[in-house]
């Protein structure tokens, strides 16, 4: 595939806010592989999912056709650009990737989410970030409406159920297995950086992000193999993030 058909791969995503390249983690994801796998690719940021193919961001436009859905995006872009980051996996590892996905994305993504959308002190910013540009009417009752869609949301998937205490319990035992699995290792999976890295460094960005707090702070910020890796794959993947987010510290110095 030439460039000139590479160019023709839209993302439609939330816009960037906060020090992250997406507060979305599956929008992280979909950016990250892009820049992994070297795929040229135009942005359009959008606020509203009414109107995607699934209702939900990311989705990507390949000539012509959209394609909703991190995991699928993935997998078409690996099928068109002949790409394979697994290739040097073993059937076991592969096994244990998969796994970890899954726990990112199903199970570790609903205590984010509630780290989000129900700690007073993140809900502001979270408003205040999606929902400042709406005319004052719509400002002072979409966001308790779409607060409230979480809530049936997070009860249906079951995470919703839980006391705050027990969401940040499960959280935590997630947040140990990543960071045992992460250990001394460079990359996810080992030396090579593999597909389930664009997942990993999407969640453990959005965790990471300095501007939110949240019980899950006191293990994750004082883990430093995920700080390195963060900024490891910040430095391969979005050099222009670390670059603009090192400037206030250097101006302090
Ligand atoms: N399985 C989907 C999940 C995407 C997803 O949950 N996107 C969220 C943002 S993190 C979204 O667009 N939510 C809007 C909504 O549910 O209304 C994927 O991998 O892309």
């Amino acid at each position: 595939m030439d460039n000139q058909e590479a160019k023709q791969i839209t993302l439609v995503q939330f816009p960037t806010m906060f020090s992250v390249p997406n507060l979305s983690p599956f929008c992280m994801k979909v950016e990250t592989f892009l820049r992994m796998a070297n795929i040229s690719y135009t942005v359009k940021e959008e606020l509203n999912p009414a109107n995607a193919p699934k209702k939900k961001f990311p989705y990507i436009i390949h000539n012509g056709q959209k394609i909703p859905d991190s995991s699928f995006i993935l997998d078409h872009l690996s099928r068109e650009f002949n790409l394979d980051f697994n290739a040097h996996l073993s059937i076991q590892e592969l096994a244990v990737a998969r796994a970890f996905q899954r726990l990112f994305e199903e199970n570790f993504l609903w205590v984010l989410a509630y780290s989000r959308w129900f700690e007073d002190k993140n809900w502001k910013m979270v408003k205040e970030a999606f929902f400042s540009m709406l005319p004052p009417i719509l400002k002072g009752v979409l966001p308790n409406q779409i607060k409230r869609d979480m809530e049936n949301k997070m009860k249906i998937q079951g995470m919703g159920r839980h006391s705050r205490e027990e969401i940040y319990q499960i959280g935590m035992q997630d947040l140990r297995a990543i960071i045992d699995q992460l250990g001394a290792k460079p990359f996810f999976m080992g030396d090579q950086v593999s597909l389930v890295d664009a997942t990993a460094y999407a969640f453990i960005a959005n965790v990471l992000l300095p501007e939110f707090e949240s019980p899950l702070d006191g293990l994750a910020k004082s883990a430093e193999n995920l700080k390195a890796y963060c900024e490891r794959m910040q430095g391969l993947y979005f050099p222009e993030l670390l670059t603009k987010h090192e400037e206030p510290e250097m101006l302090g110095v």
